[in-house]
């Protein structure tokens, strides 16, 4: 990864590139919006024949679909929310509800069925063709190394299951373009997620506890912001324990780097 690029690590531990140090410590401060060490927007390269592809993710009631909005009725903007209504009723059965009712007896299906509507999701044409901008609310980037990772991890699926779905997984990032041009990581305390879940009252996540959110978080940071990330997509980092005027804010100064054209 760092042979890669063309900064050099300073001794603080902060990338160095073209005279200009990124802190390695974003979280220190109250809240920062900004690229992540490794990660380096220069080499953002979007192919010619779609638009500019951007995935937001972060924790559970982080603040994804509110995010999202801020970018609605935009020109040249098409905008896609998580399919969680085809979660909750495939044929009649909640998915949803019975993840959160028994993981290790529904994880895998429920990553089966995420990782399909998600390609269906992230491989969709533009509807029109001055749309120079897709957003969606997370990926199956973070399907395959965030929650299935974490449910891996914490023995909620069998090793023979995190084969097969990592093998769809590769299969489709083989023969589709779901490639992501730009990540922006909203990153939230998972006791600020945990409050957000109860205010936001979804019925099936009354059963989710602070635990899982811990793990989750652990398995973002893993995947965005560690040195052995196996992440290669730019991210713009927002700490996001903050009201939602200061995060819109955050959001407009970084319009031209989200969007990828001036503002
Ligand atoms: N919310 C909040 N502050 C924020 C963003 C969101 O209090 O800065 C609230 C929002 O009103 C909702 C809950 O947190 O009740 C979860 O937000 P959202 O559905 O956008 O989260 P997601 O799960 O999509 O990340
Ligand atoms: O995500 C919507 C809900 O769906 C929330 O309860 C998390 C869950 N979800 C989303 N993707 C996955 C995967 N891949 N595995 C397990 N659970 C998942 P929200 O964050 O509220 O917008
Ligand atoms: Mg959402």
């Amino acid at each position: 990864h760092l042979l890669e690029m063309e900064g050099v690590i300073t001794a603080s531990g902060g990338v160095k590139r073209n005279a200009s140090i990124i802190a390695p410590s974003p979280s220190k401060k109250p809240y920062f919006v900004g690229i992540s060490p490794l990660k380096d927007l220069t080499k953002v390269k979007t192919p010619c024949d779609r638009p500019f592809r951007v995935s937001i993710e972060g924790n559970i009631a982080a603040g994804k679909s509110t995010f999202i909005k801020f970018f609605e009725e935009k020109p040249g903007i098409e905008t896609y929310l998580e399919p969680i209504e085809s979660w909750r009723n495939v044929n009649g059965h909640n998915l949803l509800d019975l993840l959160y009712t028994d993981k290790d007896e529904w994880l895998r299906a429920f990553e089966n069925y995420v990782l399909l509507t998600r390609l269906m999701v992230q491989t969709s044409k533009p509807k029109s063709s001055s749309t120079t901008v897709q957003i969606f609310e997370r990926s199956l980037q973070s399907s395959r190394y965030c929650f299935l990772e974490q449910g891996y991890t914490n023995n909620h699926i069998h090793g023979a299951d995190y084969a097969v779905l990592d093998q769809w997984y590769k299969w489709a990032r083989a023969n589709h373009d779901i490639s992501l041009d730009l990540i922006v990581y909203l990153r939230c305390p998972p006791e600020v997620a945990y409050e957000r879940i109860k205010k936001r009252g979804r019925p099936e996540e009354t059963k989710i506890p602070l635990q899982y959110l811990q793990e989750l978080h652990e398995s973002h940071e893993k995947w965005l912001m560690s040195e052995d990330s196996s992440n290669t997509t730019p991210v713009i980092v927002f700490n996001v324990d903050t009201t939602i005027e200061q995060v819109q804010e955050q959001c407009k100064l970084n319009e031209d780097k989200i969007l990828e054209r001036p503002i």
